[in-house]
């Protein structure tokens, strides 16, 4: 790492210890970024790391519910507004045990520049709770949104802070999170929340986006070396909303997945997965992937384990961070690994992303490859700010070419610095540069 950039890096971590992933995600977009400080002095003087680090606010509250027994329930509720240089700003809600504010801070840093490369006006936030919806009924799924919601909607606003889904937040908990904002606020501001129902106010296209998104982006680092999707083997991890519709593009683009796994275990399907079963399972049922084994044929589940001891030429982890490591990545080269397009945000650990960058091998990262999501949620917004709403065919034609922009950019500032078909590169560069021009312009603050 570039020595003034080493000095700036070691003084955030610092400043917040204890917070591994952060601390991952800001070491590896300040790798990238040696190069552009020698042409721009200006973003060193302006301080204009520093300030990038430094969430402009950083919310954290009390969540507390009440269970179906009647027992009384404390949570904690994070919201990070990280940059709105660009824009409100605008990331996910993620409800899992193992939020805290390193992994929300990780999230929120990730996704200024994943904002910044859509193109659309749009800041970086994130948000989320430690919250375990696992086995929690309707009921107290919407009792907790309701009691997160009375706090947040204070600091978000359609021109403030614009939420939207992440691991454990869909459409469900979208719905009761917006019907009590809308009480709260006496308004019906369609455009402060995205991830919406279609007949109040969401956009067809939302829920495939990140998935449609990633394997869009696959697909075009495929075509850079004359190669496709059709025919690859896929495996895929995960199986919740971005797994489920990278899947299912996939398969329209002719590879044949073979396997997608939940944090149990993960399941062989070599005849292709039915994604029609595996959405009645997941998203209708809320069931477990091992029911998947119990009712197609010729299906192997495996408790536990990694998705990635399978051998694949195209791998998409779609379910956390950190889940595909140094070890699984190598194996995964040395068994005919083409390509990784992450769907998932920082899915694969430094090592994993030193293997398969040292092999040749085409390398997504999330903050390039999973960014359809959000940049559906800024169409979703676009829609709302007109009060219009656009076919599937329109929106999932405008997915597509912020996918094939958001590519080519990468490819293209890699070429500009140097180093052909590096997409982290690519990716932290073109993020950056964008923000830190828009954070100049507009003065210190
Ligand atoms: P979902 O909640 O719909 O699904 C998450 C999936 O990942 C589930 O199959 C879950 O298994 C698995 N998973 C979660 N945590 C772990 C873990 N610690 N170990 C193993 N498996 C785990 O979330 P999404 O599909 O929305 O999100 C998946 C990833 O994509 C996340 O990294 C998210 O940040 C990222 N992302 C999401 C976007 C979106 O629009 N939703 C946009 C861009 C990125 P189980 O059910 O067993 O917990
Ligand atoms: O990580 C992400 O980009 C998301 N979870 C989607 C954020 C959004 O505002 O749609």
């Amino acid at each position: 790492m570039d020595a003034r950039l080493e000095a700036i890096r070691d003084t955030v971590l610092a400043r917040n210890p204890g917070e591994g992933e952060f601390h991952q995600a800001v070491t590896e977009v300040f790798e990238s970024l040696g190069p552009v400080h020698d042409r721009h002095p200006e973003f060193l003087e302006g301080a204009v790391l520093e300030r990038l680090c430094e969430p402009e606010r950083q919310i954290i509250f009390r969540v507390p519910w009440v269970d179906d027994a009647g027992r009384f329930q404390i949570n904690r509720g994070f919201r990070v507004e990280f940059n709105s240089a660009l824009g409100p700003f605008k990331g996910g809600l993620r409800f899992h045990p193992t939020v805290n504010l390193g992994i929300v801070k990780f999230l929120g840093f990730e996704q200024i520049f994943k904002n910044a490369l859509t193109g659309m006006p749009i800041g970086g936030g994130k948000g989320g709770s430690d919250f375990d919806p696992r086995g929690r009924s309707d009921a107290e799924i919407m009792r907790f949104c309701q009691s997160f919601m009375t706090e947040l909607y204070r600091h978000i606003g359609e021109y403030t802070d614009v939420p939207a889904g992440d691991i454990g937040v869909g459409g469900r908990e979208i719905g009761y999170l917006f019907g009590q904002y809308k009480r709260i606020t006496n308004r019906y501001e369609s455009g402060v929340l995205t991830g919406k129902g279609i007949s109040w106010g969401g956009s067809l296209v939302r829920p495939e986006a990140t998935g449609y998104g990633t394997v869009i982006f696959a697909e075009e680092m495929l075509k850079t070396r004359g190669l496709s999707l059709d025919g690859q083997r896929v495996v895929v991890s995960g199986s919740g909303n971005v797994a489920i519709n990278a899947i299912a593009k996939a398969q329209t683009l002719g590879a044949s997945v073979v396997a997608c796994s939940d944090s149990s275990g993960y399941i062989v399907d070599e005849a292709g997965i039915d994604v029609a079963l595996l959405r009645q399972i997941k998203e209708v049922e809320r069931g477990r992937l091992k029911e998947y084994a119990a009712r197609r044929s010729a299906v192997t589940y495996v408790d536990g384990g990694s998705v990635w001891d399978l051998d694949a030429t195209v791998a998409l982890p779609c379910a956390t961070q950190n889940e595909l490591d140094g070890d699984a990545a190598a194996r995964l080269v040395r068994n005919g690994l083409l390509a990784v397009g992450e769907g998932a945000n920082m899915p694969s650990t430094r090592d994993a992303v030193a293997v398969f960058q040292e092999a040749g091998i085409l390398f997504g990262p999330g903050k390039a490859a999973n960014a359809g999501g959000v940049a559906t949620s800024a169409l979703e917004m676009q829609q709302n700010a007109s009060r219009d709403s656009w076919s599937f065919a329109h929106t999932e034609e405008r997915l597509t070419e912020i996918m094939v922009g958001i590519h080519d950019r990468c490819a293209a500032t890699a070429d500009e610095y140097g180093d052909p078909g590096n997409y982290v590169l690519g990716a932290n560069i073109g993020g950056f540069v964008k923000v830190a021009d828009a954070m100049l312009a507009q003065g210190l603050i």
